[in-house]
């Protein structure tokens, strides 16, 4: 049997909608094969997704097995269950491990830097002419896994080849505002649940005199509704500490929504990001928080310059 398998910890909408598309693909191709994975869904894979009929196989590995790994190619993330020896096709688009797993896989190591594995999914569906046969729910899984690693389209790390597969997953199933359909779900966990969300993605380091030493991010669809929980954030962050700042990544309006603790904080970021607004300040386009960071350090080097 083939296994397709990805991260032993955590699985993300890339790798979950890659691996049962691409299992759907192989077996299309008349390739028996079984998704396997003990990891947990994170918050990308929403309700919705994770209700349609294609989902992660009960299947117990065997020693004739074979596998495929999906949106990563760093051993020490493999499950306990993959064999190295066995594997037989590596897909990913995290740079480190190319040479390494190109000198054993030659042509079945396919690790490129692009916006999401679930793009080269798509690429594979056409090279076989059958893009048209792919069913609508697998392709919402896929146009998902695009819109949530390449943060719609608007990360470093998207391509031109990642805008292409998505167009084509759209006009495949006919469905032209999935991006805030899918957004909203997303957004929508992060609301019932704002305390490990912010408390999942925040980060506690003395980067600069500019930044305060806690730094939280939320990405979200649209700003609106959470401003109207500010006062929960403002609560959340001050159990923290009470030097702070959170950045909202709005990706409706592609902007930064900028929370702080006190006025100091917030003169130093006006200058520093050269933006403004009232109780929040408001950053186009979007700055992602490692983006402010290096900001902050290269100012810091340009005063004693
Ligand atoms: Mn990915």
């Amino acid at each position: 049997m083939i296994v397709i398998t990805v991260g032993k910890s955590y699985i993300d909408i890339d790798g979950y909608a890659s691996s049962i598309a691409y299992r759907e693909l192989l077996k299309m191709k008349g390739i028996e094969a079984k998704f396997v994975s003990n990891a947990t869904l994170n918050y990308s894979i929403t309700d919705s997704l994770k209700n349609i009929s294609y989902t992660i196989d009960n299947y117990a590995v065997n020693s004739n097995d074979k596998y495929i790994i999906l949106d990563l190619s760093d051993k020490s993330y493999f499950p306990e269950f993959v064999d190295e020896n066995s594997i037989v096709e590596i897909i990913d688009h995290h740079p480190g491990f190319e040479e390494y797993w190109n000198n054993k896989l030659g042509n079945n190591s396919i690790i490129e830097l692009i916006g999401s594995v679930a793009t080269i999914i798509v690429e594979k569906y056409e090279q076989a002419l059958l893009l048209d046969k792919m069913d609508k729910d697998v392709a919402k899984l896929l146009m998902a896994a695009i819109l949530d690693n390449t943060l719609n389209f608007t990360a470093n790390i998207t391509t031109d080849r990642d805008r292409v597969a998505y167009n084509k997953l759209e006009a495949l199933i006919n469905e032209y505002d999935y991006t805030s359909e899918y957004f909203s779900e997303c957004q929508k966990y992060i609301e019932d649940n704002l305390k490990e969300s912010i408390g999942n993605d925040i980060k506690f380091q003395e980067v600069s005199e500019i930044l305060p030493k806690v730094f939280g991010q939320l990405t979200i669809w649209n700003v609106e509704k959470l401003l109207e929980k500010r006062d929960l954030i403002n609560q959340i962050m001050n159990s923290y500490s009470n030097e702070w700042m959170l950045n909202i990544i709005s990706l409706k309006d592609n902007s930064s929504y900028i929370m702080y603790s006190n006025d100091d904080i917030k003169n130093r970021l006006k200058e520093l990001l050269n933006c403004d607004g009232n109780d929040i300040l408001i950053k186009t386009p979007a700055m992602l928080r490692k983006e402010i960071m290096r900001k902050a350090l290269a100012s810091k080097k340009e005063k004693y310059l």
